[in-house]
């Protein structure tokens, strides 16, 4: 039975994924590579230097732990620009009516999100009060595909992982989900998320109707 489901952030709730592709991008021009669409895919759900070792080794190239911090830095000074001109009707659709209707067969809601931004860009969407425990990029060690995340969501929900769904959009973030022993759903391409337990490409087409059939205890 399904008593918790727990929210990615980027890409899940709202598209700062594209802002971070942005901001990721304009780092890679100046370091003289190319960072494609496809290369951005591998980068959704892993922590700041993770992605920045992703795109350095896309050319081979190994710097300094400093000039690696630098770097990355500058990125998230780009993308926080981005995030403070956010605003609530960047959620996307249906997002905030699924959140209710969950809430309403009592089912707890988490937030799980990589991102050491994201209690930025969920008081600037105005939705921090919606969430019976959040787990951010500050509060882990490991970051997806590494389950931490997850388990530390679901402790804090004081829900078992086995009644817990995920909402992912990142391969990284499904496997982490996985990994956590809870079920999930994959939110893009089957082709990239095959692994979930069933793809939608978007959140709010999720069917609350089919929640408990993705229960197997
Ligand atoms: P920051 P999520 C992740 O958030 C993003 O998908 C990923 O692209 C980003 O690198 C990571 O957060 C860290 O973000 O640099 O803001 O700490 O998808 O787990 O909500
Ligand atoms: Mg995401």
């Amino acid at each position: 039975m399904i008593k918790a489901c727990i929210f990615d952030l980027d890409g899940v709730i709202v598209d700062t994924a594209h802002y971070h592709f942005l901001a990721w991008k304009r780092l890679a021009n100046e370091l003289g590579i190319d960072l494609t669409i496809e290369d951005n895919e591998r980068l959704k759900g892993v922590s700041r230097l993770d992605s920045l070792e992703i795109i350095l080794n896309l050319r081979g190239i190994s710097l300094p732990t400093e000039e690696k911090e630098r770097l990355a830095n500058k990125k998230n000074s780009w993308f926080v620009d981005y995030v403070l001109r956010m605003s609530p009707d960047e959620i996307f659709p249906g997002v905030k009516q699924l959140i209710h209707e969950l809430k309403k067969q009592n089912i707890k809601i988490g937030l799980a999100s990589s991102s050491k931004n994201a209690k930025t860009v969920i008081h600037l969407l105005q939705i921090e009060n919606e969430f019976d425990a959040i787990v951010d990029g500050t509060m882990i060690r490991y970051s997806k595909p590494d389950p931490e995340i997850f388990i530390l969501a679901a402790s804090k929900l004081g829900v078992e992982p086995q009644h817990c769904l995920v909402f992912e959009d990142a391969e990284a973030g499904v496997e982490a989900a996985l990994a956590a022993g809870m079920k999930c759903v994959g939110i893009g391409s089957a082709n990239q998320l095959g692994k979930a337990d069933i793809v939608i490409s978007k959140t709010g087409e999720f069917n609350i109707a089919t929640l408990q059939q993705l229960s197997t205890v």
